[in-house]
């Protein structure tokens, strides 16, 4: 049985401004998918909300303000362009999107659509990074607290292309919770998209390490249970607010095997053979063999003592 090769890119997107349509995000993306198709892709990765800016750097006081930042359906008419491009290359896709529910809900969503064109999984952001009320004293807000719910699909994993694919969004990726529930479901393959301000305003005496931070997240959390991971950056300086690139793909060992050079629209791939993450799963970190839950009780009974 030849090994199961999966070739992964990454859709790495610059800037988006306030007031850019939908229609010009979703050519972005068409773009990067053909120059995916041109590389032999089965499957690209694209930002965490990659249909809009960044919105929650704003406090908005009138909801009206902040709804047309949400999608309402998926797909869409905006976004269809992108479902067909991919189902005519055949090329399945995760896409990230602020969802509002037809009851109003609000979640930070990725969704992972197969070479068919269907959505076989949906992820719903479960950590919510920064604060709820408007904070003037930041040199931008951060809003997800107030403008999202936390998820309430958990972290589940979806058999498709040949593999087990997870999903996280952003914040999600410095949690060893969030690769652990995947890895003990066998996740072969974890794509999260990410907006990062290199600027964070608690403690900017650490902006100097966001790269590192977020690589050594990854990094850890490949290895640790024997998975690729897939991080895509919406990157570069939008609406004033400098967000991190070096979109990457890490391999099971935790080495990087693809990753962006600058903070635009830049394309990555690489193939995988996700066969090698046995060689983690069945040694090192063979779950059945060395973990001890049986001591690890407190990690799911409190947020903390
Ligand atoms: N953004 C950031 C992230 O977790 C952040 C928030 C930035 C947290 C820097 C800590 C340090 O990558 C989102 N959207 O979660």
């Amino acid at each position: 049985m030849p090994n199961r090769h999966l070739t992964i890119a990454g859709a790495q997107l610059g800037p988006i401004a306030r007031d850019e349509t939908r229609a010009s995000c979703v050519a972005r993306m068409v773009a990067l998918l053909e120059q995916a198709q041109k590389r032999g892709a089965d499957v690209v990765v694209f930002p965490e909300l990659a249909l809009t800016t960044f919105f929650p750097r704003w406090y908005f006081e009138d909801e009206a303000d902040l709804n047309p930042f949400y999608e309402t359906a998926m797909p869409n008419a905006d976004v269809q362009p992108l479902f067909d491009a991919a189902k005519a290359a055949g090329i399945g896709f995760y896409l990230g999107y602020a969802e509002r529910t037809p009851e109003g809900r609000r979640f930070n969503t990725s969704i992972l659509v197969d070479k068919s064109g269907e959505i076989v999984g949906k992820y719903r952001k479960v950590h919510l990074p920064g604060h709820s009320e408007h904070e003037p004293w930041r040199p931008f807000q951060h809003l997800e607290k107030r403008y999202f719910e936390p998820g309430d699909l958990g972290f589940p994993v979806f058999e498709t292309m040949g593999g087990t694919m997870g999903m996280a969004i952003c914040n999600d990726r410095r949690w060893p919770e969030t690769y652990r529930v995947m890895g003990l479901q066998g996740a072969e393959v974890i794509m999260l998209g990410y907006n990062t301000p290199t600027t964070y305003a608690p403690v900017p005496q650490h902006d100097h390490l966001q790269s590192f931070h977020s690589h050594l997240s990854m990094q850890a959390g490949a290895y640790q249970n024997g998975s690729y991971v897939v991080g895509i950056a919406k990157a570069g300086i939008e609406e004033g607010c400098m967000l991190l690139g070096q979109s990457c793909i890490i391999a099971p060992t935790g080495e990087i095997v693809a990753q962006a050079s600058t903070v635009g629209d830049e394309l990555i791939v690489a193939t995988c053979d996700l066969d090698l993450c046995k060689e983690i799963k069945e040694n090192v970190f063979d779950f059945d063999l060395h973990r001890q839950p049986q001591h690890y009780g407190i990690i799911t009974e409190m947020k903390k003592r």
